[in-house]
């Protein structure tokens, strides 16, 4: 790993700190009348998503000055191997149509390392958290991925306009033909800390970005779960399709989403 024990240890504090307070405004302003547009077909920004991104970033850079940032609303932010990779609110049509399912999920990744994660999501006073061969926790109790049968598996399936309709329609048969069911809540990166606390056992989505899953691949992984090589082809700044699942689920998800089949260079890295 590119960076010593005490600089992550100073992160990892810093880290849910930030996600705890910007946790806290989002629940501030998802309280009050606020302005939302959108950005794209069901793709939408509220002020409320600026107002905490400026705030992360203007905390973590107080810390760290020559970190590099890359937010979904301001983009990318200087050049370093130290990253933070922002959502300030994931789950923002649910925001703008005052469903209380959103967070706010943030990553740390030193040079290609995926080595920190934290996901607060305020309406259900829930803090996630994960590092890099230290575990994952919830509220600060361990969290584990549950294994089940595939007949009785729940797995999250998310969309956007991103992918053509019929993709999503034929993913959605493909999954429910393994006897599995589905659900769509609107925030990937909650889907992906659901699986890694074992209430879900999978989340796929054909396409989603970089700072909607990073902290909740780590969590999955550090949970004792499976993930696709979301990083492999330029994920980080292109987006990429995601599977994370239980383990025991992983050959029947793969075959039934098509996601991860080419992933044998992660395999080897993790094992
Ligand atoms: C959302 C993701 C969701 C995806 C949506 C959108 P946002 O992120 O969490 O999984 O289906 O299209 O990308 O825009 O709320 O940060």
């Amino acid at each position: 790993m590119i960076i010593g024990t005490e600089e992550l240890d100073a992160r990892e504090q810093a880290l849910v700190a930030v996600t705890r307070e910007a946790g806290e405004l989002a629940r501030e302003l998802f309280s009050k009348p606020i302005e939302v547009k959108l950005k794209g077909k069901q793709d939408y920004i509220t002020e409320a998503d600026g107002q905490v991104e400026r705030m992360i970033i203007s905390r973590l850079k107080a810390r760290f000055p020559d970190d590099a940032f890359l937010g979904e609303e301001g983009g990318a932010d200087g050049k370093s191997d130290r990253l933070w990779v922002i959502d300030p609110i994931d789950g923002t049509a649910n925001f703008a149509h005052g469903i209380p399912h959103f967070c706010v999920s943030i990553a740390f990744m030193a040079g290609s390392e995926l080595t920190l994660g934290a996901i607060a999501a305020p309406m259900y006073g829930e803090l996630y958290r994960a590092r890099l061969g230290r575990g994952a926790f919830l509220n600060d109790r361990a969290m584990r991925v549950t294994d089940t049968d595939i007949k009785q598996a729940v797995v999250e399936l998310g969309w956007s306009s991103r992918r053509p309709v019929r993709a999503y329609t034929s993913l959605i048969e493909r999954v429910l033909a393994t006897g599995a069911t589905f659900l769509r809540a609107g925030s990937g990166a909650l889907g992906l800390a659901y699986v890694a606390a074992g209430r879900t056992h999978g989340y796929c989505e054909l396409h989603i970005n970089s700072w909607d899953t990073l902290a909740g691949l780590l969590m999955v992984r550090e949970a004792g779960g499976w993930t696709n090589d979301f990083l492999g082809s330029d994920g980080l700044t292109r987006g990429n399709a995601v599977l994370a699942c239980a383990p025991g689920l992983k050959d029947a998800l793969v075959a039934a989403t098509g996601v991860g089949q080419a992933n044998e260079k992660l395999e080897r890295r993790i094992s």
